[in-house]
């Protein structure tokens, strides 16, 4: 998918440098074009749903150089980086260098509109970030819906959250949007979710691996048990065997519980334990 681009030009100049107490070699051919994906963001204040900005910084001028871009949020937006600094040799074509910035908001935040300025040389870009309200949580509702999820471990750059962050297409399976884990050919694997409060559930929604390239029945989870947390301790409240489905809906007495775990014990494949989407919900 293509994500549309904001792109200015900082010009460095003499005077810019001199303003702003610079000890890099300005002039009028060192160009930094900035470039942010996407435009604009929205977040919400779930732990396992950041937002992510993608950062580019290109010379579009003549000689090497380092830029510093400076980022700026208001109001209760929280960004993993306020620094984004790179040497930025001068070559062509012109070569853009990246990094990606993630958008978090506490639980608390109060919905509404924000900003995170961008600035690099005395340029000035501004992303709009509107802080949506939080979904709802009640006994219909998807309980783990972007809450804080832990794993006995992770592939790569496969991303912890992803199982938890509302994409169950396995068609999409890469590593954002969904939960690899990184222990090859061991298991059990474990998947956890914490509620954000106590809450009674009774039916747990699993979508393994199983896209056209990557059947269930070859890639998808195949073993597991369904735990929930009560009171500090791990209890099975469903088990499921010899799965070749890519959706698998367990349902079982509603327990009231603090967490939901998947307590992966083996795949199709013997290798990994890999999870598109985990849902939970009261009954
Ligand atoms: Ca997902």
């Amino acid at each position: 998918m293509r994500i549309p681009r904001q792109t200015v030009i900082a010009a460095g100049t003499l005077v810019a440098a001199a303003l702003l107490g610079s000890s890099s070699m300005p002039s009028a051919t060192s160009s930094v074009g900035v470039g942010v994906a996407p435009e604009q963001l929205s977040v919400v204040g779930l732990p396992c749903l950041p937002g992510t900005l993608n950062l580019t910084m290109t010379n579009t001028g003549k000689q090497d150089r380092y830029a510093d871009l400076t980022l700026q949020p208001t109001g209760p937006l929280q960004l993993s980086r306020t620094l984004f600094s790179s040497w930025l040799p001068a070559v062509d074509p012109d070569q853009p260098v990246s990094a990606p910035v993630e958008v978090r908001v506490p639980r608390d935040a109060k919905p509404g509109s924000y900003k995170i300025g961008l600035e690099v040389d005395r340029t000035r870009v501004t992303v709009p970030v509107t802080v949506e309200p939080l979904p709802p949580k009640g006994a219909g509702d998807n309980l783990v819906l972007g809450e804080q999820a832990t794993a006995s471990s992770t592939h790569g750059n496969f991303t912890l959250c992803g199982a938890v962050d509302g994409d169950k297409d396995s068609e999409h399976w890469d590593t954002l949007t969904g939960w690899n884990d990184g222990t090859r050919a061991a298991f059990p694997d474990t998947y956890d979710v914490a509620l954000s409060a106590p809450a009674a559930v009774g039916r747990v929604e699993l979508y393994t691996l199983d896209s056209a390239k990557y059947p269930a029945k070859a890639n998808g989870l195949k073993d597991w048990d369904v735990q929930v947390q009560v009171g500090g301790a791990w209890q099975t409240v469903a088990q499921v065997r010899g799965n070749t489905a890519g959706h698998v809906t367990s349902t079982f007495a509603p327990v009231q519980a603090d967490a939901v775990r998947i307590l992966c014990l083996d795949g199709n494949d013997h290798t990994y334990s890999r999870i598109v989407e985990l849902e939970a919900y009261g009954n």
